[in-house]
């Protein structure tokens, strides 16, 4: 396959999109394709070593006095417009509809060239704005303007269709791992650095603590089992729900129990060391995170919502319950602590799960098959 000259745009901040767009970048640089990240920060998975055939190109959203707000997908835009005249560039991945699908829209008209734009849907564009009427046109425009769409999962796609209203075929494309970065590590000592004791089980919980995250349903959760069992909860992450998670360990005298330890870089170890992975969302294109667990071995107890069903499989790789239900989330999670067998069957399947669906070489082969197939096009 030639290789090609790639510009991906995403949120850079940690997230799970941000994750799969930057993974995606390094992907396909390792296959030797010339990739250009256009975004506003340097992607937080892209700073921890040099990587040949990656460009960084910084767009810098100034403040003007005479504007309210600083115009920020203008300057994407054109940013986007001068690096694909520059480079010359034959694909434009974006991810999110609104704002940067309707930005490489823009960016494509104004640089005069004919590059491929692929548009990559990963849910709070859809679940979220796609609710709003003033956005809904904005989002379709973005889709229907794109050159393929893809979509994190089968049920974002129903959600697509449904909500913004289109019939532009839209590809699943499931999210991935780097195989040669997750994988259970052996951890032996580092619960001890925590001060987790042998017969201790530990359940983490790794998020951007949205409402959306229910992280009061995490510690509630956490807080039954421990009625029955010695128990340690990580939470790990950072965000806007944190106070409130903290007020509910602090009225529950939970402190010992609880350990909340902001962002962390390695999530890996902290996964290896864990027995369960709680992810209680209300809302969740897929659910990034519980593909991490399960390709750490860990077994999830998650919500029955959006693309989490198509991650993890209930009754095999992790328990699947409703949103708004501690009670029945802890009564499984206990199923799995009480039984060591059991739950090394588990974490088994979700080895074998991840193995079968969503190692990257796998899914970045689909990626670059539908690059191929719009070029070809020509
Ligand atoms: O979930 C978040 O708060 C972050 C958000 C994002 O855009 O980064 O995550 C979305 O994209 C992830 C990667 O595709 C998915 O794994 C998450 O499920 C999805 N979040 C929601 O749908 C709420």
């Amino acid at each position: 396959m030639k290789t090609k000259k790639i510009g991906i745009s995403c949120y850079p901040t940690v997230g799970g999109s941000g994750v799969v767009a930057t993974e995606l970048g390094k992907q396909l640089a390792s296959r030797g394709h010339e990739v250009h990240f256009i975004t506003t920060d340097i992607p937080f998975r892209l700073d921890d070593k040099v990587y040949a055939n990656i460009y960084f190109h910084e767009v810098e959203v100034n403040q003007y006095a005479v504007f309210k707000h600083p115009p920020h997908d203008l300057t994407v835009a054109s940013k986007m417009a001068e690096i694909i005249r520059t480079h010359e560039l034959d694909i434009l991945h974006v991810h999110y509809a609104v704002p940067h699908a309707v930005c490489a829209i823009l960016a494509r008209q104004m640089s005069g060239r004919d590059v491929k734009i692929v548009t990559t849907l990963h849910g709070t564009d859809i679940t979220v704005l796609g609710w709003d009427p003033s956005l809904r046109q904005l989002i379709r425009f973005g889709v229907e303007e794109s050159d393929a769409v893809t979509a994190v999962s089968a049920d974002l796609v129903r959600a697509t269709n449904k909500l913004v209203g289109t019939d532009k075929p839209i590809e699943t494309i499931y999210n991935f791992i780097d195989e040669s970065i997750y994988y259970p590590k052996p951890v032996a000592t580092l619960r001890g650095c925590y001060g987790i004791a042998e017969d201790e089980d530990v359940l983490i919980h790794i998020s951007n603590y949205r409402p959306v995250k229910r992280v009061l349903d995490i510690v509630k959760t956490f807080h039954f089992i421990s009625k029955r069992r010695r128990a340690k909860l990580l939470l790990i992450g950072n965000g806007p729900e944190i106070p409130i998670a903290r007020q509910y360990i602090m009225e529950h005298d939970l402190e010992e129990n609880v350990l909340v330890l902001g962002n962390q870089k390695h999530i890996v170890e902290l996964l290896s060391m864990s027995d369960l992975l709680l992810l209680l969302s209300e809302k969740e294109s897929f659910g990034l995170v519980a593909l991490e667990a399960m390709a750490c071995g860990v077994p999830v107890i998650a919500t029955n919502i959006g693309g989490i069903p198509e991650v993890v499989e209930d009754g095999v790789t992790g328990f699947l319950c409703p949103v708004n239900d501690p009670e029945t989330a802890s009564q499984r999670a206990l199923t799995l602590l009480e039984n060591d067998v059991l739950r090394a069957q588990f974490k088994e399947a979700a080895l074998a799960r991840v193995r079968n669906m969503f190692y990257s070489q796998d899914v970045v082969d689909q990626y670059e098959q539908l690059y191929e197939s719009l070029l070809l096009k020509d």
